[in-house]
């Protein structure tokens, strides 16, 4: 119900985008028709029409390792073939960053960056205008084990000696698991791709909705263009903590170094408030506690608590493959809902 109104909303966006698109046609054709047409002002035109052509609604999620952002997006996209199609698991799990959107142009698939083109200097932006850099799997939308089994490769890795890594720019002496696994198996695991994008016809990405999902701290920093480029020109920033960790110092790392001052919309969201529910506590003591931590979250954020929404991507993942009415979170996501509304909807492009 909840993703059915949001549907209608990023649709009702793409319908703004393309009354706005063809406003502007019919205005140049007129000028074209007219004495008042110059070459400069066509130019301008031309340019805010291919802006608005390419123009897409940017989601990133972005968290510390195992906060449950690709649960989140499983949740919210991928519910309907009953089973958790992206790879969520305890621990370091995506190992790179993926962009998730829908092509018409294409078929339904999932494009992967071999890790080895870092030791290149071609852009993230040339290699995506390059088909033959990338590795191309088709993804069968009729049989969700074989998708299933295909999406696994976002969690690929493998074993390289420190000299490699380093010439692939992935050493960090700093990092204690890396040092460890040299000494004691003289090889390091690095992640098998550098980048991934799934094109999946689901009527939110078909109205023109992109989600990025993105790996932990280590992987993130390893990417100029994803921090420089991509995330801070999202329209909006989905930033998870977890009732079970509370903001840790790297959680507080990727806020400071990546979304504070860097992202215009961002919200948060305190994941795994299941992990609150007791059957031997009253109600009331529970929702105490939840407030209570998403106080501490804004707090410790220096956001206001409006903007923290307590969630459990997990329970919303098992509520919607089990047709339940999910109804500890459909507060939550209401919030959200409305935040998506009033906030990240309003048009504000300027000429
Ligand atoms: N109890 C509970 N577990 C959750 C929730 N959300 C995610 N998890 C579990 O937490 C683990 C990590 O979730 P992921 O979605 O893989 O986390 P991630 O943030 O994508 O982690 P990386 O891909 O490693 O960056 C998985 O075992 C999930 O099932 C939740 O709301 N409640
Ligand atoms: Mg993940």
């Amino acid at each position: 119900m909840i993703s059915q109104r949001l549907e209608a909303k990023v649709h009702e966006y793409q319908e703004w985008r393309n009354t706005l698109r063809q406003t502007i046609t019919d205005y140049r054709d007129w000028l074209a028709k007219s004495q008042y047409s110059d070459a400069v002002q066509e130019l301008r035109l031309y340019d805010v029409l291919e802006m608005l052509r390419r123009d897409q609604l940017v989601l990133a999620f972005l968290a510390e390792f195992s906060r449950g952002k690709t649960e989140m997006i499983n949740a919210l996209f991928f519910a309907d073939f009953n089973q958790r199609l992206l790879p969520s698991e305890p621990g370091r799990t995506t190992m790179c960053p993926t962009e998730i959107f829908w092509d018409a142009r294409e078929e339904p698939c999932i494009k992967l960056l071999p890790i080895g083109t870092r030791a290149s200097d071609d852009s993230l932006t040339y290699l995506k205008t390059t088909p033959n850099a990338w590795q191309k799997f088709k993804l069968n939308i009729d049989s969700p084990a074989e998708m299933q089994a295909i999406l696994r490769k976002l969690i690929e890795q493998k074993e390289v000696t420190q000299g490699e890594a380093e010439a692939l720019g992935l050493y960090n002496p700093q990092d204690i698991g890396m040092t460890n696994a040299l000494k004691t198996h003289g090889l390091l695991k690095i992640p098998f791709w550098r980048h991934a994008i799934i094109n999946y016809p689901h009527p939110l990405l078909k109205s023109g909705l992109v989600v990025i999902d993105t790996p932990g701290l280590n992987t993130l920093g390893a990417e100029p263009e994803l921090t420089l480029s991509i995330i801070p020109n999202a329209h909006a920033v989905l930033f998870l903590t977890a009732t079970d960790t509370g903001i840790t110092q790297s959680d507080m790392q990727i806020w400071n170094e990546y979304i504070k001052g860097r992202t215009k919309y961002k919200l948060v969201l305190l994941n795994k408030i299941d992990m609150l529910w007791d059957a031997l506590k009253p109600k009331q003591d529970i929702a105490n506690e939840i407030a209570k931590q998403v106080n501490v979250t804004a707090h410790q954020l220096g956001v206001s608590p409006d903007s923290v929404f307590a969630i459990s991507a997990q329970k919303a993942l098992v509520a919607k493959i089990k047709k339940m009415n999910p109804c500890s979170n459909k507060a939550a996501l209401l919030s959200l809902k409305r935040y998506w509304e009033t906030r990240l909807f309003k048009p504000n492009m300027r000429f």
